[in-house]
């Protein structure tokens, strides 16, 4: 190893998982499965997407739902079908043979999503609050209703998808997986007192509204092992019009929690997803310090921020998103302090290549 190989290119280990530097690539919606037959990954081009970018430590795949209705946006991938497991594979094999590791990012939107898009099933959430955001389906945008607020069945089964999802996810090759508690998802819909007024164990105190965050690690962490189990947070974005009156006190039960059951990491979004990183209600440093896993830090890292992150040990890792959509050699570039190319917006979600696999390596 060169002596002035900054730690942030040095290999570590993230839960059991071996990785070769310290670089992530953050979970990315491309909108690029196979939706007619079913949500299912693994077409040429999706096995060559994740293949360029297989110099990452190690790669979140784009979020793959846990059931029909937990699907949100037009052809995501889903993870419940053995159609899609075999979708998978290819891209899990060519991860590999590349040198990298690669976890599945196992999601589910709650009330992020319209009938339009979970082959007509009623959205699901904590409780019956519809978002003031649009869903994008086949008939243009829509807005959403009020999801339907889960029953404590419910609750159990959704739960069994997760582990489920967590199983399909290690047939399928992958080395772990990231459960999507961010960006207003259902997860986040429960640990948030804007969008869960629960009377039951669900809802109400702090302990409660992380139940079923909890419950839902419990489940993955029995059927894959804590080691290869991470999850991604958001304290204090507003993404998909998620609010709460405490996130400290929430994060932070949430955080002590986990380190009770050893998981392999967390990821964190700081500040406003995609958006600025100064934005108050959650200290991350107390939570670096707090949680005993590695500390995955994402949102608008640049070059020296991740490199001064990892030195300064503010962070185990550091993920990048849009950097990794249109530098698909993005760890040699950082290495070599090369230029970075700018990602086009417009083809983040566009069915096909452009946009997608034809960024090109550094000359
Ligand atoms: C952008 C567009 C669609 C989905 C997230 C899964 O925010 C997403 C997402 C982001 O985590």
């Amino acid at each position: 190893m060169s002596a002035n190989l900054e730690k942030l290119f040095q290999s570590t280990k993230i839960g059991d998982i071996e990785v070769a530097n310290r670089v992530v690539m953050a979970p990315l919606t491309r909108c690029r499965s196979n939706e007619a037959n079913g949500d299912i990954p693994g077409s040429a081009m999706n096995i060559e997407y994740y293949r360029q970018r297989s110099n990452a430590g190690l790669i979140v795949s784009e979020g793959t739902q846990v059931s029909p209705v937990g699907k949100g946006y037009m052809a995501t991938p889903g993870i419940y079908s053995d159609a899609q497991v075999d979708g998978w594979k290819p891209i899990t094999k060519a991860v590999h043979d590349a040198g990298s590791k690669i976890v599945a990012q196992i999601w589910h939107v709650g009330r992020i999503t319209h009938p339009g898009l979970t082959g007509g099933a009623h959205p699901i959430g904590a409780s019956a609050i519809a978002p003031n955001v649009v869903a994008y389906t086949h008939e243009g945008k829509v807005d959403i209703p009020a999801p339907h607020a889960l029953s404590t069945t419910e609750i159990t089964e959704v739960i069994q998808q997760f582990r489920q999802a967590a199983a399909n996810a290690i047939r399928a090759g992958f080395d772990g997986v990231e459960i999507h508690g961010a960006n207003g998802y259902l997860v986040d819909q429960f640990l948030r007192d804007g969008t869960n007024q629960r009377t039951d164990a669900y809802g109400g105190s702090v302990e409660n509204r992380c139940r079923f965050a909890l419950e839902v690690v419990d489940a993955v962490v029995q059927e894959i092992g804590a080691g290869r189990v991470g999850i991604r947070l958001s304290p204090v974005t507003p993404f998909n019009d998620i609010v709460d009156s405490n996130p400290q006190a929430v994060f932070g039960h949430l955080i002590e929690s986990l380190n009770q059951r050893g998981i392999a990491f967390i990821h964190f979004i700081e500040g406003a997803t995609g958006g600025p990183r100064d934005v108050p209600g959650f200290d991350y440093k107390w939570a670096r310090k707090a949680f005993n896993g590695t500390y995955i830090a994402n949102n608008g890292y640049d070059r020296q921020m991740a490199i001064d992150a990892v030195e300064d040990d503010s962070a185990d890792a550091v993920a990048f998103g849009r950097l990794f959509i249109s530098n698909p050699d993005l760890v040699q570039r950082l290495k070599a302090n090369a230029p970075l190319a700018e990602a086009d917006p417009n083809t983040f979600y566009a069915p096909g290549p452009q946009g997608y696999t034809d960024y090109p390596e550094m000359a």
